[in-house]
């Protein structure tokens, strides 16, 4: 006979929960925020910010609440104040404009992102044009096209952009890439780069950085045992749309929100399992946030399925720490 199940002691409906692991926060985001909080103790408030300084609202409030001011563009930060380059880096021109302007400029690029700028530069000192693999109109991409001369580099975005390259015969070529693309998607475009110009260089690796590789197999970890996938992140963060890709394209309906309270119940209907995960610009108190959501809705049995160890920590600016 079989045992009689076991109604939980709450009344509420059962619901496994596989959280991923790695998640959330990277190296290069913990960095870049350190930067923002030690440059308002060290010039007091306000200290501005070119653009977001990772793609998360939450942050970007919580630093704003501490003095930080954001903008856009270097024009609208008045002389004399301070300002941060957010962690997506930006074009030469930009710190070129601040030094003319004698201002106070702290840069948090990511390292691993300043590691392609650099990379650009030595192609076309040798006299190579690149081919540079990202999404059109992200601040990483423009940043990074930024390094070079004007037509020295070539964006692709997909398969079909590069059967539609067409160079003059016997131009050396390079490829880079932008750091939080999908891992597999660029495996593809890389590939097809190679075929069409077998003597293309490139790095070793692409440059997707290791915690856009990460979080990409965490979330295959989850997926395939999931009924749904919650991304947290925001819609301009392009590594964690690339989770909710990630999880969709192994056949788990997956979606990305911000906050709990963007969690409509209705998704849940049906739902034994659920993955959670979260893009390297949103912090982990967001997660603990979902989690008790759906603790009020059902009773949660929580599993972390752990498919990375990181332990990845940058340097600050010697400016903040001396
Ligand atoms: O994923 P993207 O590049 O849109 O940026 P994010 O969401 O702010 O995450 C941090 C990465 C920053 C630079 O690689
Ligand atoms: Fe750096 Fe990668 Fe994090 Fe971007 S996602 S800030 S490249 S570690």
């Amino acid at each position: 006979m079989n045992a009689p199940l076991q109604q939980p002691m709450s009344g509420k409906p059962p619901l496994t929960l596989l959280i991923a692991a790695p998640r959330g926060f990277c190296a290069g985001v913990d960095r870049a925020i350190e930067i923002v909080e030690r440059a308002i103790e060290r010039y007091g408030a306000p200290v501005y910010v070119r653009h977001e300084i990772v793609h998360n609202r939450y942050v970007v409030d919580s630093l704003k609440a501490q003095g930080a001011i954001f903008v856009e563009e270097l024009d609208e930060v008045p002389d004399g104040a301070p300002v941060v380059f957010s962690a997506h880096g930006v074009p030469k021109s930009v710190p070129v404009e601040a030094t003319r302007r004698e201002m106070v400029w702290v840069d948090a690029t990511c390292p691993l992102v300043s590691k392609v700028h650099r990379q650009a530069e030595r192609q076309i000192e040798a006299g190579r044009h690149i081919v540079f693999v990202g999404h059109e109109g992200h601040p990483e991409v423009i940043g990074t096209m930024g390094q070079v001369p004007e037509g020295a580099i070539t964006l692709v975005e997909t398969v079909e952009d590069v059967d539609a390259l067409v160079f003059s015969d016997g131009v050396p070529l390079a490829f880079l890439t932008q750091t939080t693309l999908s891992v597999d998607d660029t495996r593809e475009i890389v590939a097809a780069l190679q075929a069409r110009f077998p003597r293309i260089v490139g790095p070793k690796a692409e440059d997707i950085c290791y915690a856009t590789s990460n979080r990409q197999a965490a979330v295959k970890a989850i997926a395939p045992g999931s009924d749904l996938v919650l991304v947290i992140g925001a819609p301009n963060s392009s590594n964690s749309l690339r989770l909710v890709e990630v999880a969709q394209r192994m056949g788990t309906t997956a979606r990305l929100i911000q906050r709990a309270s963007e969690i409509d119940p209705a998704w849940l209907e049906g739902v034994g399992t659920l993955g959670l995960t979260a893009g390297a610009s949103a912090p982990e108190s967001l997660v603990r946030e979902v989690v008790e959501q759906l603790a009020e809705w059902r009773e949660l049995e929580e599993h972390t399925l752990v498919s990375a160890e990181e332990k990845m920590v940058f340097k600050l600016p010697r400016q903040l720490v001396d």
